[in-house]
Protein backbone atom coordinates (compact mmCIF):
# COMPACT_ATOMS: atom_id res chain seq x y z
CA UNK A 1 0.00 0.00 0.00
CA UNK A 2 1.64 2.90 -0.93
CA UNK A 3 1.11 5.75 1.62
CA UNK A 4 0.70 8.83 -0.99
CA UNK A 5 -2.55 10.70 -0.87
CA UNK A 6 -4.75 10.01 -3.67
CA UNK A 7 -6.60 12.70 -6.13
CA UNK A 8 -8.79 11.51 -8.81
CA UNK A 9 -9.98 14.02 -11.23
CA UNK A 10 -11.71 13.71 -14.47
CA UNK A 11 -13.07 16.39 -17.39
CA UNK A 12 -16.18 15.76 -19.12
CA UNK A 13 -15.47 13.19 -22.16
CA UNK A 14 -16.13 15.18 -25.42
CA UNK A 15 -18.43 14.26 -28.10
CA UNK A 16 -16.52 13.67 -31.65
CA UNK A 17 -19.25 15.26 -33.09
CA UNK A 18 -16.87 18.11 -33.90
CA UNK A 19 -13.26 19.71 -33.72
CA UNK A 20 -11.97 20.86 -30.61
CA UNK A 21 -12.48 24.53 -29.69
CA UNK A 22 -11.48 27.02 -26.72
CA UNK A 23 -14.52 25.58 -24.65
CA UNK A 24 -13.01 21.84 -24.87
CA UNK A 25 -9.22 22.98 -23.79
CA UNK A 26 -10.71 25.44 -21.17
CA UNK A 27 -12.00 22.41 -19.20
CA UNK A 28 -9.33 19.65 -19.82
CA UNK A 29 -6.59 22.67 -18.67
CA UNK A 30 -8.44 23.40 -15.32
CA UNK A 31 -7.76 20.24 -14.39
CA UNK A 32 -4.58 19.71 -15.84
CA UNK A 33 -3.41 22.62 -13.60
CA UNK A 34 -5.07 20.92 -10.64
CA UNK A 35 -3.12 17.52 -11.42
CA UNK A 36 0.51 19.09 -11.80
CA UNK A 37 -0.28 20.89 -8.60
CA UNK A 38 -1.63 17.68 -6.68
CA UNK A 39 1.29 15.72 -7.99
CA UNK A 40 3.59 18.43 -6.87
CA UNK A 41 1.80 18.94 -3.48
CA UNK A 42 2.75 15.37 -3.16
CA UNK A 43 -0.36 13.64 -3.95
CA UNK A 44 -0.69 10.02 -6.30
CA UNK A 45 -2.47 11.65 -9.04
CA UNK A 46 -5.39 9.99 -11.37
CA UNK A 47 -6.12 13.03 -13.81
CA UNK A 48 -8.77 11.28 -16.76
CA UNK A 49 -9.97 12.81 -19.88
CA UNK A 50 -11.54 11.19 -23.23
CA UNK A 51 -14.08 11.09 -25.95
CA UNK A 52 -17.89 10.53 -25.73
CA UNK A 53 -18.60 8.01 -29.38
CA UNK A 54 -22.16 6.88 -28.70
CA UNK A 55 -25.36 8.29 -29.39
CA UNK A 56 -27.38 9.73 -31.94
CA UNK A 57 -25.41 13.10 -32.86
CA UNK A 58 -22.33 11.10 -33.21
CA UNK A 59 -24.13 8.72 -35.50
CA UNK A 60 -25.60 11.28 -37.18
CA UNK A 61 -22.47 13.08 -37.89
CA UNK A 62 -20.71 9.76 -39.11
CA UNK A 63 -23.54 9.33 -41.67
CA UNK A 64 -22.79 12.91 -42.87
CA UNK A 65 -19.33 12.27 -43.09
CA UNK A 66 -20.21 9.08 -45.00
CA UNK A 67 -18.15 6.73 -42.97
CA UNK A 68 -19.13 4.73 -40.45
CA UNK A 69 -19.65 5.23 -37.01
CA UNK A 70 -16.50 3.74 -36.08
CA UNK A 71 -13.97 4.81 -38.47
CA UNK A 72 -15.33 7.95 -37.86
CA UNK A 73 -14.68 8.43 -34.03
CA UNK A 74 -11.59 7.09 -34.22
CA UNK A 75 -10.64 9.42 -36.58
CA UNK A 76 -12.46 12.30 -34.32
CA UNK A 77 -11.22 10.99 -31.19
CA UNK A 78 -7.37 11.56 -32.29
CA UNK A 79 -8.12 15.19 -32.52
CA UNK A 80 -8.53 15.21 -29.02
CA UNK A 81 -5.31 13.34 -28.31
CA UNK A 82 -3.52 15.68 -30.50
CA UNK A 83 -4.65 18.62 -28.44
CA UNK A 84 -4.08 17.08 -25.34
CA UNK A 85 -0.74 16.74 -26.79
CA UNK A 86 -0.31 20.64 -28.29
CA UNK A 87 -1.55 21.91 -25.06
CA UNK A 88 0.88 19.65 -22.87
CA UNK A 89 -2.04 18.05 -20.74
CA UNK A 90 -0.82 15.47 -18.58
CA UNK A 91 -3.69 13.00 -18.30
CA UNK A 92 -3.42 9.56 -17.24
CA UNK A 93 -5.27 7.86 -18.90
CA UNK A 94 -7.50 8.80 -22.09
CA UNK A 95 -10.86 6.99 -22.25
CA UNK A 96 -13.00 6.17 -25.52
CA UNK A 97 -16.28 4.91 -24.88
CA UNK A 98 -16.13 2.50 -27.72
CA UNK A 99 -13.33 0.48 -25.92
CA UNK A 100 -13.85 -3.17 -24.56
CA UNK A 101 -13.04 -2.04 -20.65
CA UNK A 102 -16.32 0.52 -20.84
CA UNK A 103 -18.88 -1.87 -22.57
CA UNK A 104 -17.97 -4.10 -20.44
CA UNK A 105 -18.45 -1.26 -17.01
CA UNK A 106 -21.57 -0.16 -18.62
CA UNK A 107 -23.13 -3.71 -18.89
CA UNK A 108 -22.36 -4.30 -15.18
CA UNK A 109 -23.73 -1.17 -13.55
CA UNK A 110 -27.17 -1.73 -16.04
CA UNK A 111 -27.14 -5.34 -13.89
CA UNK A 112 -27.12 -4.10 -10.60
CA UNK A 113 -29.73 -1.54 -11.24
CA UNK A 114 -31.74 -4.45 -12.86
CA UNK A 115 -30.70 -6.18 -9.68
CA UNK A 116 -31.90 -3.59 -7.60
CA UNK A 117 -34.85 -3.53 -9.55
CA UNK A 118 -33.90 0.20 -9.83
CA UNK A 119 -34.77 -0.17 -14.30
CA UNK A 120 -37.64 -1.23 -15.54
CA UNK A 121 -39.56 -1.63 -18.99
CA UNK A 122 -41.90 0.64 -20.30
CA UNK A 123 -42.79 2.87 -23.49
CA UNK A 124 -41.29 6.73 -23.64
CA UNK A 125 -43.59 9.44 -25.39
CA UNK A 126 -42.29 12.61 -25.21
CA UNK A 127 -39.46 15.21 -26.33
CA UNK A 128 -36.01 14.89 -26.83
CA UNK A 129 -32.78 16.99 -28.12
CA UNK A 130 -30.71 15.71 -29.92
CA UNK A 131 -28.23 17.93 -29.43
CA UNK A 132 -28.17 17.82 -26.20
CA UNK A 133 -28.83 14.11 -25.74
CA UNK A 134 -31.41 15.01 -23.43
CA UNK A 135 -35.22 14.81 -23.04
CA UNK A 136 -37.29 17.13 -21.84
CA UNK A 137 -40.80 17.62 -20.43
CA UNK A 138 -43.55 20.18 -22.30
CA UNK A 139 -42.88 22.75 -19.37
CA UNK A 140 -39.27 23.30 -19.96
CA UNK A 141 -39.17 24.03 -23.84
CA UNK A 142 -40.38 27.25 -25.54
CA UNK A 143 -41.11 28.40 -29.28
CA UNK A 144 -39.23 30.26 -31.54
CA UNK A 145 -40.83 33.20 -33.77
CA UNK A 146 -40.27 30.28 -36.45
CA UNK A 147 -42.56 28.15 -34.19
CA UNK A 148 -39.87 25.74 -33.32
CA UNK A 149 -40.06 24.27 -30.37
CA UNK A 150 -36.83 24.47 -27.75
CA UNK A 151 -34.96 22.84 -24.88
CA UNK A 152 -33.80 25.97 -22.55
CA UNK A 153 -30.64 25.24 -23.55
CA UNK A 154 -31.44 26.60 -27.11
CA UNK A 155 -31.47 22.98 -28.79
CA UNK A 156 -34.23 21.77 -30.88
CA UNK A 157 -36.45 19.21 -29.59
CA UNK A 158 -37.98 16.58 -31.60
CA UNK A 159 -40.49 14.08 -30.74
CA UNK A 160 -40.08 10.32 -29.92
CA UNK A 161 -41.99 7.33 -29.35
CA UNK A 162 -40.33 3.80 -28.30
CA UNK A 163 -40.07 1.12 -25.87
CA UNK A 164 -37.53 1.87 -23.27
CA UNK A 165 -36.36 0.82 -20.03
CA UNK A 166 -36.49 3.55 -17.44
CA UNK A 167 -34.51 4.59 -14.11
CA UNK A 168 -36.80 4.58 -11.27
CA UNK A 169 -35.32 8.63 -10.56
CA UNK A 170 -38.49 10.07 -9.00
CA UNK A 171 -37.75 7.69 -6.25
CA UNK A 172 -34.70 9.31 -5.69
CA UNK A 173 -36.02 12.96 -4.63
CA UNK A 174 -35.87 12.87 -1.06
CA UNK A 175 -32.38 10.94 -0.83
CA UNK A 176 -30.74 13.01 -3.15
CA UNK A 177 -31.74 16.09 -1.81
CA UNK A 178 -30.28 14.29 1.58
CA UNK A 179 -26.72 13.93 -0.15
CA UNK A 180 -26.46 17.51 -0.90
CA UNK A 181 -27.70 18.19 2.61
CA UNK A 182 -24.93 16.06 3.76
CA UNK A 183 -22.23 16.85 1.49
CA UNK A 184 -22.70 20.90 1.07
CA UNK A 185 -19.51 20.93 -1.19
CA UNK A 186 -20.49 18.49 -3.79
CA UNK A 187 -21.89 21.02 -6.11
CA UNK A 188 -20.03 24.42 -6.48
CA UNK A 189 -20.24 26.89 -6.90
CA UNK A 190 -22.66 28.00 -4.76
CA UNK A 191 -25.17 29.37 -7.54
CA UNK A 192 -25.34 26.44 -9.13
CA UNK A 193 -26.09 24.15 -6.35
CA UNK A 194 -28.78 26.59 -5.43
CA UNK A 195 -30.07 25.92 -9.36
CA UNK A 196 -29.87 22.04 -9.06
CA UNK A 197 -31.50 21.94 -5.58
CA UNK A 198 -34.90 24.23 -7.02
CA UNK A 199 -34.87 21.70 -9.76
CA UNK A 200 -34.48 18.36 -7.38
CA UNK A 201 -37.21 20.21 -4.83
CA UNK A 202 -39.50 20.62 -8.24
CA UNK A 203 -40.09 16.81 -8.81
CA UNK A 204 -38.54 14.26 -11.14
CA UNK A 205 -40.08 11.71 -13.49
CA UNK A 206 -38.61 8.41 -14.29
CA UNK A 207 -35.74 8.60 -16.78
CA UNK A 208 -35.77 7.00 -20.10
CA UNK A 209 -32.03 4.87 -20.24
CA UNK A 210 -32.56 3.13 -23.51
CA UNK A 211 -33.60 3.70 -26.86
CA UNK A 212 -34.20 1.86 -29.78
CA UNK A 213 -34.59 3.71 -33.18
CA UNK A 214 -30.84 3.62 -34.09
CA UNK A 215 -28.10 1.36 -33.04
CA UNK A 216 -24.80 3.21 -32.29
CA UNK A 217 -24.72 2.58 -28.50
CA UNK A 218 -23.83 -0.47 -26.04
CA UNK A 219 -26.35 -3.01 -26.19
CA UNK A 220 -28.51 -3.27 -23.51
CA UNK A 221 -27.66 -7.11 -21.98
CA UNK A 222 -30.50 -9.20 -22.29
CA UNK A 223 -32.02 -7.75 -24.79
CA UNK A 224 -30.54 -6.97 -28.39
CA UNK A 225 -33.15 -4.41 -29.28
CA UNK A 226 -32.42 -2.06 -27.01
CA UNK A 227 -29.23 0.35 -26.83
CA UNK A 228 -27.99 2.16 -23.59
CA UNK A 229 -28.82 6.04 -22.92
CA UNK A 230 -26.20 7.85 -24.03
CA UNK A 231 -25.88 9.64 -20.69
CA UNK A 232 -25.47 6.49 -18.94
CA UNK A 233 -23.23 5.09 -20.97
CA UNK A 234 -20.81 8.06 -21.12
CA UNK A 235 -21.02 9.14 -16.91
CA UNK A 236 -20.08 5.21 -16.30
CA UNK A 237 -16.78 6.03 -17.99
CA UNK A 238 -15.29 7.52 -14.85
CA UNK A 239 -15.54 4.48 -12.96
CA UNK A 240 -14.69 2.47 -16.35
CA UNK A 241 -11.27 3.95 -15.91
CA UNK A 242 -10.83 3.67 -12.17
CA UNK A 243 -11.14 -0.42 -13.06
CA UNK A 244 -14.89 -1.04 -12.13
CA UNK A 245 -16.87 -3.65 -12.10
CA UNK A 246 -13.33 -4.87 -10.59
CA UNK A 247 -14.00 -2.92 -7.24
CA UNK A 248 -11.14 -4.16 -5.75
CA UNK A 249 -7.37 -3.31 -6.16
CA UNK A 250 -6.95 1.01 -8.33
CA UNK A 251 -11.21 0.88 -7.69
CA UNK A 252 -10.42 0.98 -4.22
CA UNK A 253 -7.78 3.28 -4.18
CA UNK A 254 -9.46 5.71 -6.49
CA UNK A 255 -13.39 5.69 -6.42
CA UNK A 256 -14.69 7.80 -5.15
CA UNK A 257 -13.36 10.81 -7.59
CA UNK A 258 -12.03 13.62 -5.97
CA UNK A 259 -13.22 15.87 -8.68
CA UNK A 260 -15.69 15.55 -11.72
CA UNK A 261 -15.17 19.21 -13.69
CA UNK A 262 -17.84 19.69 -16.23
CA UNK A 263 -19.09 23.50 -17.96
CA UNK A 264 -22.23 24.66 -16.77
CA UNK A 265 -24.65 22.69 -19.63
CA UNK A 266 -24.00 19.73 -18.09
CA UNK A 267 -24.36 20.28 -14.54
CA UNK A 268 -27.91 18.28 -13.87
CA UNK A 269 -26.27 15.11 -15.56
CA UNK A 270 -23.25 15.10 -12.80
CA UNK A 271 -25.44 16.23 -9.98
CA UNK A 272 -28.80 14.25 -10.12
CA UNK A 273 -28.46 11.45 -12.65
CA UNK A 274 -25.08 10.48 -11.60
CA UNK A 275 -25.24 9.79 -8.21
CA UNK A 276 -28.42 8.59 -8.41
CA UNK A 277 -27.51 6.23 -10.87
CA UNK A 278 -24.34 5.37 -8.40
CA UNK A 279 -26.19 5.11 -5.10
CA UNK A 280 -28.83 3.31 -6.83
CA UNK A 281 -26.06 0.24 -7.96
CA UNK A 282 -24.49 0.92 -4.74
CA UNK A 283 -21.76 2.83 -5.70
CA UNK A 284 -20.15 5.97 -3.68
CA UNK A 285 -21.32 9.49 -5.58
CA UNK A 286 -18.20 11.24 -6.32
CA UNK A 287 -16.93 13.86 -3.30
CA UNK A 288 -17.85 17.14 -5.91
CA UNK A 289 -19.19 18.51 -9.52
CA UNK A 290 -17.47 22.20 -10.05
CA UNK A 291 -19.39 23.44 -12.82
CA UNK A 292 -17.72 26.53 -14.69
CA UNK A 293 -18.82 28.81 -16.91
CA UNK A 294 -18.91 29.42 -20.88
CA UNK A 295 -16.63 31.34 -23.03
CA UNK A 296 -17.73 33.74 -25.96
CA UNK A 297 -15.60 35.52 -28.77
CA UNK A 298 -15.03 39.31 -28.57
CA UNK A 299 -18.73 39.21 -27.23
CA UNK A 300 -20.38 36.99 -29.18
CA UNK A 301 -21.52 33.28 -28.31
CA UNK A 302 -19.31 30.89 -30.46
CA UNK A 303 -20.90 29.21 -33.17
CA UNK A 304 -19.75 26.88 -35.79
CA UNK A 305 -22.53 29.15 -38.25
CA UNK A 306 -21.33 32.63 -36.61
CA UNK A 307 -18.09 31.30 -37.60
CA UNK A 308 -16.33 32.51 -35.12
CA UNK A 309 -15.07 29.42 -33.30
CA UNK A 310 -11.83 29.49 -31.13
CA UNK A 311 -9.47 26.73 -32.45
CA UNK A 312 -6.88 26.16 -29.37
CA UNK A 313 -3.84 25.34 -31.84
CA UNK A 314 -4.75 28.99 -33.33
CA UNK A 315 -4.62 30.62 -30.30
CA UNK A 316 -1.10 28.99 -29.52
CA UNK A 317 0.31 29.80 -32.10
CA UNK A 318 -0.59 33.38 -31.70
CA UNK A 319 0.30 33.61 -28.31
CA UNK A 320 2.43 31.25 -27.22
CA UNK A 321 1.29 28.06 -24.72
CA UNK A 322 2.13 28.96 -21.63
CA UNK A 323 0.66 32.82 -21.89
CA UNK A 324 -2.91 30.96 -23.21
CA UNK A 325 -2.73 28.81 -20.51
CA UNK A 326 -1.92 31.57 -17.81
CA UNK A 327 -4.71 33.63 -19.83
CA UNK A 328 -7.58 31.18 -19.84
CA UNK A 329 -7.00 30.64 -15.93
CA UNK A 330 -6.72 34.47 -14.88
CA UNK A 331 -8.83 36.31 -17.11
CA UNK A 332 -12.44 35.21 -15.40
CA UNK A 333 -13.36 34.22 -12.28
CA UNK A 334 -13.63 30.38 -12.60
CA UNK A 335 -17.33 29.72 -12.77
CA UNK A 336 -18.33 32.48 -14.47
CA UNK A 337 -18.98 33.13 -18.33
CA UNK A 338 -15.95 34.80 -19.74
CA UNK A 339 -15.15 37.09 -23.35
CA UNK A 340 -12.10 36.25 -25.34
CA UNK A 341 -10.51 39.23 -26.93
CA UNK A 342 -7.43 39.67 -28.33
CA UNK A 343 -7.34 42.94 -26.52
CA UNK A 344 -7.37 41.14 -23.08
CA UNK A 345 -4.99 38.61 -24.45
CA UNK A 346 -1.98 40.81 -25.34
CA UNK A 347 -2.62 43.40 -22.41
CA UNK A 348 -2.27 40.13 -19.90
CA UNK A 349 0.32 38.70 -22.00
CA UNK A 350 2.39 42.10 -21.94
CA UNK A 351 1.49 43.10 -18.41
CA UNK A 352 1.45 40.34 -16.28
CA UNK A 353 3.92 38.55 -17.94
CA UNK A 354 6.31 40.30 -19.57
CA UNK A 355 6.11 43.73 -17.61
CA UNK A 356 5.24 41.95 -14.27
CA UNK A 357 7.19 38.44 -13.51
CA UNK A 358 9.08 37.93 -16.59
CA UNK A 359 10.85 41.84 -15.94
CA UNK A 360 11.64 40.48 -12.36
CA UNK A 361 13.24 37.44 -12.86
CA UNK A 362 15.12 39.13 -15.92
CA UNK A 363 16.81 42.46 -14.18
CA UNK A 364 17.27 40.43 -10.81
CA UNK A 365 19.06 37.33 -12.38
CA UNK A 366 20.62 39.67 -14.59
CA UNK A 367 22.02 41.51 -12.12
CA UNK A 368 23.10 38.46 -9.85
CA UNK A 369 24.74 37.28 -13.27
CA UNK A 370 26.50 40.89 -13.51
CA UNK A 371 27.33 41.75 -9.91
CA UNK A 372 27.71 38.70 -8.03
CA UNK A 373 29.89 36.35 -10.50
CA UNK A 374 27.09 34.63 -11.52
CA UNK A 375 26.60 33.01 -8.18
CA UNK A 376 23.86 33.19 -5.61
CA UNK A 377 25.34 35.66 -3.22
CA UNK A 378 25.43 34.92 0.33
CA UNK A 379 22.47 36.94 2.25
CA UNK A 380 24.06 38.76 5.51
CA UNK A 381 21.17 40.31 8.28
CA UNK A 382 17.87 40.77 7.15
CA UNK A 383 16.07 44.38 7.40
CA UNK A 384 12.03 44.64 8.51
CA UNK A 385 11.37 45.02 4.41
CA UNK A 386 13.59 41.80 3.54
CA UNK A 387 11.56 39.99 5.90
CA UNK A 388 7.96 41.36 4.95
CA UNK A 389 9.21 40.13 0.84
CA UNK A 390 10.74 36.45 2.01
CA UNK A 391 7.29 36.19 4.83
CA UNK A 392 4.65 37.03 1.94
CA UNK A 393 6.32 34.64 -0.98
CA UNK A 394 6.63 31.83 2.00
CA UNK A 395 3.00 32.03 2.63
CA UNK A 396 2.17 31.72 -0.74
CA UNK A 397 2.00 27.60 -1.04
CA UNK A 398 -0.88 28.04 2.03
CA UNK A 399 -2.55 30.45 0.27
CA UNK A 400 -2.62 28.98 -3.47
CA UNK A 401 -3.42 25.46 -1.96
CA UNK A 402 -6.54 26.63 -0.28
CA UNK A 403 -7.89 28.86 -3.31
CA UNK A 404 -7.01 26.00 -5.70
CA UNK A 405 -9.00 23.34 -3.22
CA UNK A 406 -11.90 25.29 -4.04
CA UNK A 407 -11.10 25.71 -7.65
CA UNK A 408 -10.52 29.43 -7.89
CA UNK A 409 -7.60 29.62 -9.81
CA UNK A 410 -7.96 33.36 -10.84
CA UNK A 411 -7.37 33.73 -7.07
CA UNK A 412 -4.30 31.71 -6.63
CA UNK A 413 -2.70 33.56 -9.56
CA UNK A 414 -3.44 37.38 -7.94
CA UNK A 415 -2.09 35.67 -4.71
CA UNK A 416 0.93 35.01 -6.98
CA UNK A 417 1.01 38.52 -8.32
CA UNK A 418 0.41 40.36 -5.19
CA UNK A 419 4.02 39.29 -3.99
CA UNK A 420 5.69 39.76 -7.60
CA UNK A 421 4.22 43.12 -7.50
CA UNK A 422 5.43 43.86 -4.15
CA UNK A 423 8.90 42.56 -5.51
CA UNK A 424 8.87 44.90 -8.08
CA UNK A 425 8.00 47.78 -5.68
CA UNK A 426 11.12 46.53 -3.21
CA UNK A 427 13.65 46.57 -6.27
CA UNK A 428 12.35 49.77 -6.71
CA UNK A 429 12.85 51.35 -3.26
CA UNK A 430 16.03 48.95 -2.71
CA UNK A 431 17.30 50.28 -5.54
CA UNK A 432 20.19 46.98 -5.77
CA UNK A 433 22.50 49.22 -8.77
CA UNK A 434 23.02 52.09 -6.74
CA UNK A 435 23.84 50.22 -3.43
CA UNK A 436 26.31 48.59 -6.10
CA UNK A 437 28.46 51.36 -5.34
CA UNK A 438 27.97 52.70 -2.15
CA UNK A 439 27.03 49.32 0.12
CA UNK A 440 27.85 46.14 -1.38
CA UNK A 441 26.88 43.97 0.85
CA UNK A 442 23.36 44.84 1.47
CA UNK A 443 22.96 45.15 -2.32
CA UNK A 444 24.14 41.05 -2.06
CA UNK A 445 21.22 40.73 0.58
CA UNK A 446 18.68 42.38 -0.84
CA UNK A 447 19.95 39.67 -4.58
CA UNK A 448 19.79 36.84 -2.10
CA UNK A 449 15.95 37.83 -1.01
CA UNK A 450 14.93 38.42 -4.67
CA UNK A 451 16.09 35.14 -6.02
CA UNK A 452 14.64 33.24 -3.24
CA UNK A 453 11.24 35.22 -3.81
CA UNK A 454 11.32 34.12 -7.52
CA UNK A 455 12.17 30.83 -6.82
CA UNK A 456 9.29 30.72 -4.43
CA UNK A 457 7.00 31.96 -6.71
CA UNK A 458 8.10 30.04 -9.96
CA UNK A 459 8.21 27.07 -8.70
CA UNK A 460 4.32 27.83 -7.33
CA UNK A 461 3.66 28.68 -11.48
CA UNK A 462 4.77 25.49 -12.93
CA UNK A 463 1.55 23.84 -12.80
CA UNK A 464 -0.05 27.15 -15.33
CA UNK A 465 2.86 27.55 -17.06
CA UNK A 466 5.12 24.44 -17.32
CA UNK A 467 7.74 26.11 -20.20
CA UNK A 468 8.86 29.54 -19.16
CA UNK A 469 8.98 28.36 -15.26
CA UNK A 470 11.18 25.48 -16.36
CA UNK A 471 13.28 28.00 -18.37
CA UNK A 472 13.44 30.19 -15.14
CA UNK A 473 14.21 27.51 -13.10
CA UNK A 474 16.69 26.12 -15.31
CA UNK A 475 18.52 29.66 -15.05
CA UNK A 476 18.55 29.86 -11.11
CA UNK A 477 20.16 25.95 -11.41
CA UNK A 478 17.52 24.19 -9.47
CA UNK A 479 17.93 20.59 -10.09
CA UNK A 480 15.17 18.05 -10.79
CA UNK A 481 14.09 16.96 -7.23
CA UNK A 482 14.30 20.34 -5.85
CA UNK A 483 11.31 21.14 -7.71
CA UNK A 484 8.23 19.66 -6.08
CA UNK A 485 6.79 21.77 -3.09
CA UNK A 486 9.10 20.13 -0.25
CA UNK A 487 11.49 22.73 -1.66
CA UNK A 488 8.93 25.61 -0.11
CA UNK A 489 9.27 24.11 2.65
CA UNK A 490 9.86 26.59 5.47
CA UNK A 491 13.67 26.21 6.13
CA UNK A 492 13.89 25.29 2.66
CA UNK A 493 15.46 28.52 0.60
CA UNK A 494 17.12 29.08 -2.21
CA UNK A 495 21.71 27.60 -2.10
CA UNK A 496 24.17 30.54 -2.06
CA UNK A 497 27.07 29.80 -3.88
CA UNK A 498 24.71 28.58 -6.66
CA UNK A 499 26.03 29.26 -9.93
CA UNK A 500 23.58 30.26 -12.49
CA UNK A 501 23.67 30.35 -15.92
CA UNK A 502 23.23 33.30 -18.18
CA UNK A 503 20.06 35.03 -17.96
CA UNK A 504 17.01 35.09 -20.88
CA UNK A 505 14.45 36.74 -21.23
CA UNK A 506 11.19 34.21 -21.31
CA UNK A 507 8.27 36.15 -21.24
CA UNK A 508 8.03 37.89 -24.91
CA UNK A 509 6.46 40.98 -25.39
CA UNK A 510 3.11 41.00 -28.09
CA UNK A 511 4.20 43.75 -30.62
CA UNK A 512 1.75 44.16 -32.90
CA UNK A 513 2.63 43.67 -36.30
CA UNK A 514 3.79 46.75 -38.41
CA UNK A 515 4.29 48.30 -34.91
CA UNK A 516 7.95 49.30 -34.41
O1 LIG B 1 -21.42 17.46 -23.23
N1 LIG B 1 -16.95 27.58 -23.03
O2 LIG B 1 -19.66 16.80 -24.56
P1 LIG B 1 -19.31 18.14 -25.35
C1 LIG B 1 -16.49 26.78 -22.05
N2 LIG B 1 -20.19 14.30 -24.14
N3 LIG B 1 -16.56 25.45 -22.07
C2 LIG B 1 -17.13 24.87 -23.13
C3 LIG B 1 -17.66 25.61 -24.21
C4 LIG B 1 -17.53 27.05 -24.13
N4 LIG B 1 -17.96 27.89 -25.09
N5 LIG B 1 -18.16 24.75 -25.09
C5 LIG B 1 -17.95 23.51 -24.60
C6 LIG B 1 -20.68 16.62 -23.67
N6 LIG B 1 -17.33 23.57 -23.42
C7 LIG B 1 -20.79 15.19 -23.22
C8 LIG B 1 -20.17 15.06 -21.84
S1 LIG B 1 -19.44 13.65 -19.66
C9 LIG B 1 -19.83 12.18 -19.01
C10 LIG B 1 -20.24 13.70 -21.22
C11 LIG B 1 -16.87 22.43 -22.58
O3 LIG B 1 -18.34 17.72 -26.41
C12 LIG B 1 -17.61 22.33 -21.26
O4 LIG B 1 -16.81 21.66 -20.32
O5 LIG B 1 -20.52 18.84 -25.76
C13 LIG B 1 -18.74 21.42 -21.59
O6 LIG B 1 -19.26 20.82 -20.44
C14 LIG B 1 -18.06 20.43 -22.51
O7 LIG B 1 -17.15 21.24 -23.27
C15 LIG B 1 -19.10 19.75 -23.38
O8 LIG B 1 -18.46 18.98 -24.31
Amino acid sequence: MSAAKNYYLTTPIYYVNDAPHIGHAYTTLACDVLARFKRLDGYDVKFLTGTDEHGQKVETSAQAAGIDPQAFTDKVSQNFRDLAKAMKFTNDDFIRTTEERHKKACQAIWQRLIDADEIYLGAYAGWYAVRDEAYYGEDELTKTPEGKRVAPSGAEVEWVEEPSYFFRLSQWEDKLLKFYDDNPDFIAPKTRRNEVLSFVKGGLRDLSVSRTTFKWGIPVPNDDDHIMYVWLDALTNYITSAGFPDTEGEFAQRWPADLHMVGKDILRFHTVYWPAFLMAAGIEPPKRVFAHGWWTNEGEKISKSLGNVIEPNQLVADYGLDQVRYFLLREVPFGNDGDFSRQAMINRMNGELANDYGNLAQRVLSMVFKNCDATIPEPGEYTVEDNQLLDAAGALLATVRGHLDRQHFHEALEAIWVVIRAANGYVDHQAPWKLKKEDPDRMLTVLYVLSETIRRITLLLQPVMPDSTAKILDQLVISAGDRTFAALASGVSMKAGTEISKPEGVFPRFVEEGAN
